[in-house]
């Protein structure tokens, strides 16, 4: 148990620094085991007189401190496990700070740790304090030189931000390089490398024809597998340059690939850093969804070199203007690459998933929160993913002229500064003219709001009047919510299928067919006039806001818009939600003991999706996917995951049997026998094919087993081959196994594929699933300090609804005794993996008081981490 309470940090005190540091001159002699660090810093105080200097710094030890050149005796200056006080300071001077630590020790990911004998720093958010002590906030900007030294055979590659002004020979086989970044940034964005690493080379010429050469690092013999983030980064480079008007600013761009990483990637400046997992591709080892993040990634970090790095956060409560903002821009970015359609249904699912689920439980925080206990568990889907959807309101409600004008004052108003999301709103306000007084509330209010449309159509004078109402539900700290501006996209459909004109009363012209309304009240009416038949609303499309649209309406009218609605993203968004409502009642059936079978008016609506198939194999697969286990219990209260499973396989098998002889057709000839090109068309092809395979060999007898044998067997690429292992994975067949084992010993070698093997097995619907998760997490393979390794098994494992929820709390125990297992490893990982039970009090009585006996288990473990007692507290609060 924790001795004493950690403190909060609150947006309301922040403070300006009382001191500056304008510029930092790093040395680092590398050793595994002891690691000597001795940086040079300018220091100017700037605010109180009679301040002492306080400097954060964690695990180091301190060996000497130097003013203007002179030690500091002893008694001069304070340490304790987080802070250095130095009293009586000058209003300027020089500071030398002499630091050891040991990267070979530090399990934790943060700061400078080994990545299979490669030296790498994590920084974000609060890292560079474990390598010396400094003043670690955003809003200190400070340029970096950096000296690296190292033996040579080990570490011939020796990076660090900016420019190489100098390396060479130094006595007893050892070497440096020194690196010089003119752009004053925060130590968030410092990075550091070195080891024995092979690289791939390019070249970019920016739009001013500057010329920037471009380099990924990887390890030896991975050097093809890099091919394509190098193929997507150039293309970021180049849209950057087209849709936001930003170019490169350095002479060099470079990208480092290391296989242990807490998250996807970092933006330090001009040396990304990247989990192996989002940069190493190949046909035979990864995915077509590999493929697509790799690409999102790699965008995302370079973007960022603007939007972070150029310009970034004044504190950690600003996170979400990087955040927010640069998950926007990868999306727009994928969408132009691929098919827009099809990118933002995977971003709704996405953020329903994550967020709605964060959003209305005990973890449900701002965009912009108010406070924190560790910063680190703020990197959340309301932060990135809200944070984005924010950002896309803002541009549909400004249009996309003023989307642009805004950006352009904001890179030209605050380059090279620490802001605000205060500030990033009011370019959009002075840059357009708008007040955007009540949108600000999208930051800070937490919940999702509900939006309910009623709709009324009046045959005799031929007016449509549709009501709106919003309500935002109460979050922990925030009882009292005022209703938000939101973006209500909107068409109407007539009977026919053919889009009615948007006229509203007052109005001379006649309407476009699809427009914007406004809701800034909690209720608000419109009404639309000279509407020839009782329409078919088509509500939120493109998901214009993050709500929950609620539009109440027959089956019926949901199945005509599936195949009617002129926007896809609505078709889908009606598939999906008759399917809810279909397989809600189904397991409403099971619960009761009763086989349940599937409502005709969703299985007939298929047949149409299938007759449309060949127009977009994409679209066409999502529209055959139904809502996943996970998104149904939010939906059902409380959740029951049996009966979930039972209805959703039910279902399955049921449109299979009404529709076997189109999927047949559909799945034999969507086999193209091409060789294997990551690009969208192919891609989509694949996975609707993949998606048939579900379908024919639904029924999970010896012979569904045989066609997925024959799948995975035939396949020539990843992505088939994992279809037809998923396929497999559901059955209790010899097939499975001789599957299973064939794949890994295939790809013994390559712990990347392996972690598909793992979460294949981890996501198995059958029962035993736990005690295969077990043996597992004993396999050589296996490594509880590789994060990919334990996302892989025990994060798949806590995906799978099913299996995860067993009645006998065996999955929660799995998943409890591995996060305590963790903790002292890893905190960071072991936070976010919590998330697997802050959904606790939705389940029954008895599934809560096991997850809760998990969590309040994990607040006794001695020497608790402040990372996961911030998320446990608040789960139980
Ligand atoms: N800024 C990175 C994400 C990131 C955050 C924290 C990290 O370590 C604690 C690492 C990476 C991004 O948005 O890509
Ligand atoms: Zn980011």
């Amino acid at each position: 148990m924790r001795t004493e309470e950690p403190r909060t940090i609150r947006l309301k005190d922040y403070r300006a620094p009382d001191f500056r540091i304008s510029k930092i001159d790093l040395d680092f002699v590398l050793d595994p085991e002891a690691t000597r660090v001795a940086a040079t810093m300018k220091v100017r105080r700037t605010g109180n007189k009679s301040a002492s200097l306080t400097l954060s710094g964690e695990q180091l030890k301190l060996l000497a401190l130097r003013i203007d050149g002179k030690d500091l005796p002893e008694n001069s200056y304070r340490t304790d496990a987080e802070t250095l006080i130095v009293d009586s300071v000058p209003d300027e001077f020089v500071l030398d700070i002499f630091t050891e630590i040991a990267p070979a020790s530090n399990t934790s990911l943060e700061g400078l740790y080994l990545s299979k004998g490669i030296f790498c720093t994590q920084c974000e958010a609060e890292g560079f304090r474990r390598m010396t002590y400094y003043l670690d906030r955003p809003d200190n900007l400070a340029v970096f030189t950096t000296r690296i030294e190292a033996g040579k055979t080990k570490y011939p590659v020796l990076l660090s931000n900016g420019n190489l002004v100098r390396s060479g020979e130094l006595p007893e086989g050892r070497h440096f390089a020194l690196w010089s970044d003119p752009f004053p940034k925060p130590c968030y964005l410092f990075a550091l490398v070195a080891g024995d690493l092979g690289y791939i080379e390019d070249e970019f010429a920016t739009m001013s024809g500057r010329k920037v050469a471009l380099r990924i690092y990887v390890e030896h013999g991975n050097e093809p597998k890099a091919l394509y983030a190098m193929d997507s980064l150039k293309r970021a480079m180049r849209w950057d340059e087209e849709k936001y008007g930003r170019e490169y600013d350095l002479d060099i761009f470079m990208i480092v690939a290391v296989s242990a990483f807490n998250f996807g990637a970092m933006e330090n400046k001009g040396l990304n850093i990247f989990n192996d997992k989002v940069l190493l591709a190949s046909p035979e080892t990864a995915t077509d969804e590999d493929y697509a993040r790799i690409e999102g990634v790699v965008a995302h970090e370079y973007f960022h070199n603007w939007t972070g790095d150029r310009i970034t956060c004044r504190d950690w409560f600003q996170l979400s203007l990087k955040e927010g903002l640069t998950v926007f821009r990868d999306a727009s970015f994928s969408a132009d690459m691929r098919s827009a359609g099809v990118k933002r249904i995977e971003d709704v699912k996405f953020l329903r998933m994550r967020q709605f689920q964060e959003d209305a439980g005990p973890l449900a925080h701002p965009v912009q929160p108010q406070s924190y206990i560790t910063i680190d568990n703020f990197y959340t889907a309301t932060v990135y993913e809200k944070g984005a959807e924010v950002i896309g309101m803002l541009k549909t409600l400004v249009g996309n002229d003023g989307y642009r004008k805004a950006t352009d004052l904001y890179f030209a108003r605050h380059d090279g500064q620490a802001v605000t999301i205060e500030e990033w709103v009011k370019c959009f306000e002075d840059a357009c003219g708008r007040d955007l007084g009540q949108f600000r509330l999208w930051y800070r209010q937490a919940g999702t709001p509900t939006v309910e449309a009623i709709g009324a159509y009046d045959a005799g004078t031929r007016k449509y009047a549709l009501t709106l109402k919003q309500t935002v539900p109460p979050t922990p700290d925030q009882q009292e919510k005022r209703p938000m501006q939101i973006p209500v996209r909107l068409g109407l459909v007539g009977r026919s299928g053919g889009a009615l004109p948007l006229t509203l009363e007052g109005e001379n012209a006649i309407g476009p067919e699809e427009r914007v309304l406004e809701l800034t009240g909690a209720e608000q009416r419109f009404v639309f006039v000279d509407v020839e038949e009782e329409p078919l609303l088509s509500i939120g499309r493109r998901f214009s806001a993050p709500v929950h649209f609620n539009a109440p309406m027959a089956a019926a009218d949901r199945a005509a818009l599936m195949s009617r609605d002129g926007d896809p993203f609505n078709r889908w968004e009606a598939g999906q939600a008759l399917a809810t409502d279909v397989l809600l009642e189904m397991a409403d059936t099971a619960k009761s003991g009763i086989a349940p079978r599937p409502d005709p008016i969703y299985v007939d609506a298929i047949a149409d999706v299938l007759a449309h198939a060949a127009e977009d194999h994409a679209f066409a697969a999502e529209m055959l996917v139904p809502p996943s286990e996970g998104e149904l219990a939010l939906k059902m209260s409380p959740a029951d995951p049996v009966a979930i499973h039972d209805a959703r396989t039910a279902l399955i098998r049921g449109i299979a049997e009404k529709h076997r002889e189109p999927f047949e057709v559909l799945y034999r000839n969507l086999d193209s026998g091409d060789p294997f090109t990551p690009d969208a068309a192919s891609a989509g092809r694949r996975r609707l094919r993949n998606v048939c395979l579900r379908y024919v060999s639904a029924e999970d007898t010896d012979a569904s087993a045989r066609i997925a044998e024959a799948h995975y067997r035939s396949a020539t690429n990843m992505t088939d081959m994992i279809a037809g292992l998923a396929a497999l994975s559901r059955m209790d067949w010899p097939e499975r196994e001789t599957a299973f084992t064939d794949f890994h010993d295939r790809f013994a070698g390559d712990p990347l594929v392996l972690d598909k093997w793992m979460g294949l097995q981890a996501g198995s619907p059958l029962p035993g699933t736990v005690a295969q998760v077990r043996a597992l997490m004993k396999h050589p393979a296996f490594d509880m300090k590789n994060p990919n390794r334990v996302r892989a098994l025990v994060g798949a494992f806590s995906a799978n609804h099913l299996r995860f929820h067993e009645a006998d709390g065996t999955g929660y125990a799995l998943v409890g005794e591995t996060l305590r297992d963790l903790d002292p490893i890893n905190p960071q990982v072991a936070a976010r993996m919590a998330a697997a039970l802050e959904n606790w009090r939705r389940y029954d009585d008895a599934r809560q008081a096991q997850m809760r006996a998990e969590l309040e288990w994990i607040l006794k473990r001695p020497g608790l981490s402040t990372n996961l007692f911030e998320v446990a507290t608040k789960m139980l609060g």
